[in-house]
């Protein structure tokens, strides 16, 4: 993948300058571009680890395309499958206003696009503005399915920080020696857990420290003094990720595709699904600095891949004489794969720039606790290769999601079509205990179901995220889709209402649309339910996800336009 440059459109923006100062908005929307793409998915041979696999992929590109648009702007993207999977895409974070049929979840807003098939998604960009990304939303697909969607603020709006000389995408993936869908089935057969990933990737390559590997590494090459934006996106299927570039400070100015206040940190840590902007500035020494990734790895006693991938920041006076002499590359220290103190820090340190507008009359409080279960075989069976003879299973509420196969959730809501799903999601647990104490066994396993949560246009929303003990406490990044959110608080333990509300950031909690409930922990969020639709909310480590870490709101209709679902586009796939 290239590093790139911004986009310019100086001609015509000049022109409009003397118009934009009395038509601010109009000139805006009247500068709004279409963007036409053909996404055809396909398998391609690629070669990592002295292996080659045929993945599926876009384009044969891997990692995918990356798309760059500015805000107001809507793209048109004609997908065609040549492959031999089910597949959807999905736009991970646009906020798709009254357009679900647009965001891609497989059996939640549409059908799959059967191989042959193809499917065009049309949507518009609404105020949002920085790093998104999109990715197959179909079984594991998305392990190699995936690129960059890059949103620049509406012509003559400036970033609010520094403007960068330089802008580079930085896509953090999961690398297996196998077919990843193969590793699914086998998990999905057996019930325990899937293998772990074989390398880390930085823009589909692991780096200097894998086999094989040390010809491709990625190399970033930057000017002395200059200012470069990193948009950092962790696509890893399964991992949350530390990261950071040696000997360089990373200051954060957005995440999920909204500004934060300016923070300076060493390290971050990004859960899959998230995005991290930050601006460093090549103020060393001219010479080469690895950027490194490893696991956060919260889990007791969970298996998971344990390297590092990096990617060489090259200061660019260096690039003939150190390559030439492959000198030392320094690598920067990264924390150890379980420090929740460093991972929460990061989280929790992350402000919006100045006051959020955030709901304080509370129509809906939601309490839902997230985990995972085990399914209890009453036979020996190799079906049951889970902890003691069971299944892994995962809940949100002691519901353990399972996606319909006949239709769709949003299709079965708007046609009126009996038996999709049902309406009856709880809107606390079933059973109140120790969440995060010593959980009896009775209680570690779910209850299968494809149920949804009904809001009604316009509520206020708060929602509290609390991690459970059973199997194993763990953070998990919760993406709701549709919708960016308020992170009003966190803590550690049981979220005690009385004691825990007080504290809440009301008035500059960062807003994302992907956010870790913390380690045998609680997080709370808030938001106002303004996009009808059927839309997802999931784990977004897939692992999870296929174990049944999910749960749909449904979000009913307002009055009038941008408050009214529209109606299906005529070539939306059948099941
Ligand atoms: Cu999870």
């Amino acid at each position: 993948m290239e590093t790139r440059k911004f986009i310019d459109k100086p001609d015509q923006s000049c022109l409009l300058i003397a118009l934009s100062v009395v038509l601010a908005s109009l000139v805006s929307f009247s500068d709004a571009e279409d963007h036409y793409h053909e996404f055809v998915i396909q398998a391609q041979p690629v070669k990592r680890l002295c292996r080659t696999h045929k993945i599926i992929t876009v384009n044969g590109q891997f990692p995918g395309p990356t798309l760059e648009v500015r805000d107001g702007d809507s793209l048109i993207i004609k997908t065609t499958n040549a492959a031999q999977y089910n597949i959807t895409l999905h736009w991970h974070g646009v906020r798709q206003i009254a357009n679900p049929w647009a965001d891609g979840p497989e059996y939640i807003t549409q059908c799959p696009i059967q191989p042959g098939g193809t499917y065009t998604y049309r949507f518009t960009i609404r105020n949002q503005v920085g790093t998104l990304w999109w990715h197959a939303h179909s079984q594991w697909l998305r392990a190699t399915v995936y690129g960059a969607l890059i949103i620049y603020p509406k012509v003559g709006l400036p970033y609010p920080f520094l403007t960068p000389s330089q802008e580079i995408p930085i896509l953090l993936g999961e690398w297996w020696d196998r077919d990843p869908m193969a590793v699914l089935q086998q998990a999905q057969f057996t019930g325990a857990a899937p293998n772990v990933s074989n390398a880390f990737t930085i823009n589909g390559q692991p780096g200097d420290f894998y086999r094989c590997s040390s010809q491709e590494t990625t190399v970033f090459s930057v000017e002395s003094g200059e200012a470069v934006l990193l948009r950092i996106i962790n696509a890893a299927l399964n991992q949350e990720l530390f990261f950071a570039v040696a000997n360089h400070k990373l200051t954060v100015v957005g995440v999920d595709a909204a500004y934060t206040k300016p923070f300076t940190t060493n390290i971050i840590m990004i859960g899959p699904g998230q995005t991290t902007d930050v601006l460093l500035t090549a103020d060393q020494s001219p010479s080469r600095y690895y950027m490194a990734a490893s696991a956060y790895e919260s889990a007791q006693n969970a298996a998971f891949d344990n390297t590092t991938t990096t990617a060489v920041l090259e200061y660019s006076s260096e690039t003939c004489s150190a390559r030439r002499q492959s000198s030392q590359v320094l690598l920067p220290q990264l924390p150890a794969f379980n420090d929740t103190t460093t991972a929460t820090a990061f989280t929790a340190g992350l402000r919006s720039p100045s006051k959020v507008s955030i709901p304080n009359k509370i129509d809906e409080y939601l309490f839902f606790t997230v985990g995972l279960g085990l399914i209890n075989c009453l036979l020996p069976s190799p079906n049951c290769q889970g902890p003691n003879g069971t299944r892994f299973a995962a809940s949100m509420n002691n519901v353990s999601f399972v996606f319909p196969t006949a239709l769709s959730i949003m299709q079965a809501y708007y046609q009126g079509v009996p038996g999709i799903f049902s309406a009856d999601f709880p809107p606390v647990p079933p059973i109140l205990f120790n969440y995060t104490g010593n959980v009896n066994r009775g209680l570690w396993q779910p209850v299968k179901g494809t149920k949804v949560y009904k809001l009604k246009y316009g509520s206020m929303v708060q929602l509290v995220l609390q991690d459970t003990s059973i199997v194993s406490t763990e953070n998990h990044p919760m993406h709701l889709h549709g919708y960016q959110f308020a992170v009003v608080g966190m803590g550690f333990g049981n979220f005690n209402a009385a004691r825990d509300t007080p504290n809440f950031n009301l008035v500059d909690p960062p807003v994302r649309n992907t956010i870790g409930t913390p380690a045998g922990g609680w997080v709370a969020i808030r938001f106002v339910a303004d996009n009808p639709g059927v839309w997802l909310m999931h784990c977004h480590i897939d692992s999870h996800l296929v174990w049944g870490l999910a749960m749909c709101f449904l979000v009913e209709n307002g009055q009038g336009d941008q408050q009214t679902v529209i109606p299906p586009p005529s070539d939306l796939p059948q099941c």
